[in-house]
Formats: C-alpha cells, structure tokens, sequence
C-alpha cells in the first residue's frame, strides 16, 4: 500500500560494535547521534521507516499538523539552524516538519549513520560485559555499551479489533501510516472512526474531497480552532532578533512553550470578564486556550465554565441542533484528553455530505460487513473507512521490544504496573540503558523537541562524565526510581488530568496498567531534578 515498502531496502551499513546504539531517527534520536557524534562517541541509529521523521515520517494523513508553533517546535542546539530556517505557517503542516527534518539531517550529515528500513527486535544486557546486545530484524548482532530509545510516545498504533474486518471489500486507511501516493475519496463513500487529534485534523478535508463522509464518535472532543495562518516576515524576524531570549523564557514555563497564558482563577472574575478572556484565548487559537485561566485543569469548578462556553460555541457553529448535541462534550472534563487543535472542523458538520453516527452505546461499532460499518442496528455503506483510534502511548514502542536488563528481567514485566523509572530517563535493572523523552518526563506535555534536546544534553553529559571516570556502568537505584515514582504520581494527584480516561493513562489500550504516566509537575521542576542529580555525581545512580 505504501511507497516506503515498495523500493528496494536501504543496504545494511557495516560495523558492529559501538559506543551507543539509539533506536529512531525522529526529533530526539537524531539530535543524540548528532550529539555523540560531536562528543566523539562512536553511533549507529537503527530506523524502522526508509527515512527520517519518525512521527512526523509516518503520519501523512490530509492536514497533518502539528499544535505547538513552528518557530517553538524545532531544535534550539544550533543558533545558526533555527537562524536560518523559514518557517512558512504559524504551525506547520506535515510536510513542512518533515522537510525540516530532512534537512538537518542533510545539514549535519547524520543519514551516514543511520541504518534505515530496519527494525531492533531484542536488547538483552551483557552483565559480564557492561553491554547491550542488540538483534536487529534483518539478522544483525550489534553490540553497544549504551542502549538509547528515541522510539517516539506516539508511535506505536493501537487499532480497535473489529469484528468482521476481514469481511470488508473497501479499503482501509491508518492515519499513522498513510500511503505515500495521494489518496483520492473523490466521489467516495468514506467512513471515520476516531475523533481524537488525527481524525479532527482529517475530517474537514476528507469530507471536501468524498461524496460522502460518515463520522463514527464514541467520545465529543474539545476541538478549539487551531486560527492557523502563514507568518509574517515581520513576526519571523522578530522572533529571530531574540530566539535565545525565546528559549529561555520557555524553559520557565511548565510546558517549555511560550504562550498567552493567564495565572488567576476562572473563579476570581465576574462571568462577562471570563467569557471575555476564553473568547479571547479561542480567537489567540490553539493550546493557548488551556491558558486561559490558572486553574482549569485543576479546580473542577473552574473547568466546569468551560463546557458550557463550549456548549455555546458549537450551537453557534453547527446549524442542525442534534449534530451540535452530540458534538457537545457533557461529563467530559476539560483538557483531560489532550486539548485538540483543528481547522474548521464543527463547521464541516454543516456540509450536505456530511453524517454524525453516535457510537457511544453499548457495543458501539458492532461489526464490519463486506460493504460497510453495523452500528446501532443501522448499515452504513462505505468504499473506504479512515482509522484515526490512536496509539498505544508512551509504553508501546518501547515493550514491543524484547528488551532483558540484569537476570534476565523483560521490561515488559518491569513494566508490569505502570512504567517506573528515573527521571523519565533510566529503568531500574536495565543498566547503560536510556529512553528519550517518554513516560516519567514531561514529555507529552510539554513541547517535545525542546523536552527531547534537554533528555539528549543531560544524556550526553552522562556519558562524557563516565568516559571520563573510566565507568562501565550507570543504573538508576530502586529507592531513587521509587521516589521519583512518588513524585510523578503526586504531581498527577493535582491535576483533573489523571481522573479520566485517556492515553496518558493507558486506558485506551485493554489490559495496560492505568497509570498517569508523563511527568505533569512542570518542566522548571523536572530540570532542576535533572540538573540536581548530575551535579550530586548522579544521585540516584549506582556507578561502577
Ligand atoms: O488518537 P486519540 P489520535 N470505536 O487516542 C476513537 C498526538 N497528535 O491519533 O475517545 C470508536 O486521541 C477514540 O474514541 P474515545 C496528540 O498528542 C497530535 O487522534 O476513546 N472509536 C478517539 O476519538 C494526540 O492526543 C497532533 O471514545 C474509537 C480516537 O479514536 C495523540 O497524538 C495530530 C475506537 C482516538 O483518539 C493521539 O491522537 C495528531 C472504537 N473501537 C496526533 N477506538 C497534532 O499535533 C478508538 N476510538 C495536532
């Protein structure tokens, strides 16, 4: 179906002993080879895809985008990159994150090194040795004594077992790997399931081009308009007059992302002056409508206005009043999924082409038949059907590895009841092993290449000081990874963020311990952490 698996592979590359392997060649795995490299650490990245990218390669979908502005969500380590960059949109689409990446990936002549179209089956630890041993699926043995994960938190798909599937005679699309080629829905009956970020961003422009477009909801989302636009010349040189200034005022932010936000309580002002101020952050756009207030992910007073602003908003948009009904999210606490950023979306609910089926009830999607989706007792005809029904996040592409740390232990049973680990960066028993901006960071809510380049020069350091003392190896202590465990939890305990059910809690996938997994206490926080436990001669670590 797709390109990437039609060309020849790319060959394998020789060597196979190095200093660090690092699994993914996306944001944070390419800034850590780049990084080793120039600390003069021998690197191999192993890539899954035939190119860069990682998320940004793979989710091709139509109006793929990303939420974070583009100016922010980009690598601050080279002044003369981010100088030199043009950013076109306000937040950039797919193609243009992937073009970015493409090219410092060129600029700094990192593909050398990058073995691509190759997957890490195992990586099991070499006690005797102080190493990891690592097999790749094309029946290679490498050996590295550091074992780096840049595998992605959103990377590794979750898609809903559906009975019948096999039975249907359409064709079925995967947001989080869409066919290179353009797929054309001219004319088409077509059907989407899932409502999350990746179907929000798709909907609007499937349904402009389907003669029909059929969207299957379980859950209404909040869906704030990303008010997207291209940048101004002005506005890029203003920003690049002070880029560093920039920087360093994210990184006093919780979520390492300059915007307008708003520290007071929804509670403090008379109810004109807070419709003023979300009516405000809804027309700013995007994720700066969490910033709206100080305490709407906290206080469910506060986060209770926003359902009804909500409420108002969609019955001003969408024009037949059951469609806004089920649009509308009632019990849903607000932000507690991830806040989604689209275009046009509830104004697409008012297309003639254009049906809503409401598939919250019991037994939801019944079944896929040869010609359609069963729902509700009700047939829908379909000559394609879009899955955008999420990942299994944070955890996933890191368990799929048959990973062995010391005795032999499996990270799938470390993992057992919930992803425990050391500043978001070690696990207890897997020595000289590392993971790039995933569970137990801020990761997920923060702006995540910013967060990976801070997991990458905290790494580095690591690795620098080791080589410096001669040292085989660096393991996160149990007690230090049950503190950090506690902190991360009590963190969690203060934000509604925790009380529903999400992907950052593991619920969307059967069987996944439910467990608040990024770190929510803020970034500042999270790196004076970090920076404590380097400067005690990594605390919290057994040297040896
Ligand atoms: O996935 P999701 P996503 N029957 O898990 C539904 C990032 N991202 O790919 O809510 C019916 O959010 C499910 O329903 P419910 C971003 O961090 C960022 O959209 O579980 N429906 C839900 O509606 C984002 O949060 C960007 O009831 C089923 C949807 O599928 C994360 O990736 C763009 C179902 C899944 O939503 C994930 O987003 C894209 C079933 N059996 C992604 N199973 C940007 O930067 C699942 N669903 C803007």
């Amino acid at each position: 179906m797709a390109a990437e698996s039609s060309g020849p592979r790319s060959p394998i590359l020789p060597g196979s002993r190095f200093d660090a392997i690092v699994v993914g060649a996306g944001f944070a795995g390419l800034y850590m080879l780049y990084r080793l490299r120039k600390l003069g650490f021998s690197a191999r990245a192993i890539e899954a895809a035939p190119g860069v990218g990682g998320t940004w390669f793979w989710n091709r979908y139509p109006g793929a985008r990303c939420d974070f502005e583009s100016m922010q969500y980009c690598y601050q380590f080279d002044e003369a990159l981010q100088q030199d960059w043009e950013w076109k949109e306000r937040f950039a689409s797919q193609p243009e994150i992937l073009a970015y990446i493409e090219h410092v990936s060129g600029r700094f002549d990192l593909r050398r090194d990058i073995q691509f179209e190759t997957r890490v089956r195992s990586a099991t630890f070499d006690e005797t040795a102080n190493e990891w041993a690592v097999e790749t699926d094309r029946g290679q043995s490498l050996r590295a004594q550091f074992f780096i994960m840049g595998v992605g938190c959103l990377s590794s798909a979750n898609p809903p077992a559906l009975p019948g599937a096999e039975a249907f005679g359409g064709k079925v699309y995967c947001t989080w790997k869409w066919p290179h080629e353009k797929v054309d829905f001219s004319g088409q009956r077509v059907g989407v399931i899932g409502t999350g970020s990746s179907g929000v961003q798709a909907i609007p422009l499937i349904a402009e081009e389907a003669g029909h477009l059929t969207v299957f909801q379980r859950t209404p989302n909040y869906v704030v308009p990303a008010q997207n636009r291209a940048l101004s010349p002005e506005e890029v040189a203003a920003i690049k007059a002070d880029y560093r200034g920039l920087r360093a005022r994210a990184r006093q932010l919780p979520n390492l992302y300059v915007f307008s936000r708003h520290t007071d309580s929804a509670l403090s002002v008379s109810d004109e002056e807070r419709r003023a101020r979300f009516e405000a952050q809804w027309v700013l756009g995007g994720l700066q409508f969490l910033g709206a207030f100080g305490d709407l992910t906290t206080n469910p007073e506060a986060n209770k206005f926003i359902t009804q602003f909500w409420r108002e908003k969609i019955s001003g948009i969408v024009k037949n009043p059951m469609t806004a009904d089920l649009l509308t999210p009632k019990d849903e606490i607000f932000g507690c999924k991830r806040l989604v950023s689209g275009n046009d979306y509830y104004e697409t609910f008012n297309r003639a082409n254009f049906s809503l089926v409401d598939v919250s009830g019991e037994g939801g999607i019944e079944r896929l038949t040869a010609s359609g989706i069963r729902a509700g007792g009700q047939d829908y005809p379909l000559d394609a059907l879009v899955l955008a029904t999420g990942f299994d996040a944070m955890t996933g592409s890191v368990v799929r590895i048959d990973i062995r740390g010391r005795g032999g232990v499996t990270i799938q049973d470390a993992w057992r009841d919930g992803p425990g680990n050391f500043i978001g960066l070690a696990v207890h028993g897997f020595p000289n092993m590392f993971n790039l901006a995933g569970p137990g960071g801020p990761s997920v809510l923060a702006n995540m290449v910013a967060c990976g380049e801070q997991h990458v020069e905290w790494i580095s350091d690591c690795l620098v000081f080791m080589r410096e003392k001669g040292l085989a190896s660096v393991e996160a202590t149990a007690e230090a990874q049950k503190a950090w465990g506690e902190e991360v939890a009590a963190a969690a305990k203060t934000s509604l963020r925790s009380a529903c059910n999400s992907w950052y809690v593991g619920s969307n996938v059967e069987g996944k311990a439910r467990v608040f997994m990024p770190y929510i206490g803020g970034f500042p926080r999270y790196e004076a952490f970090c920076n404590r436990v380097a400067a005690e001669g990594y605390e919290g670590f057994e040297l040896r």
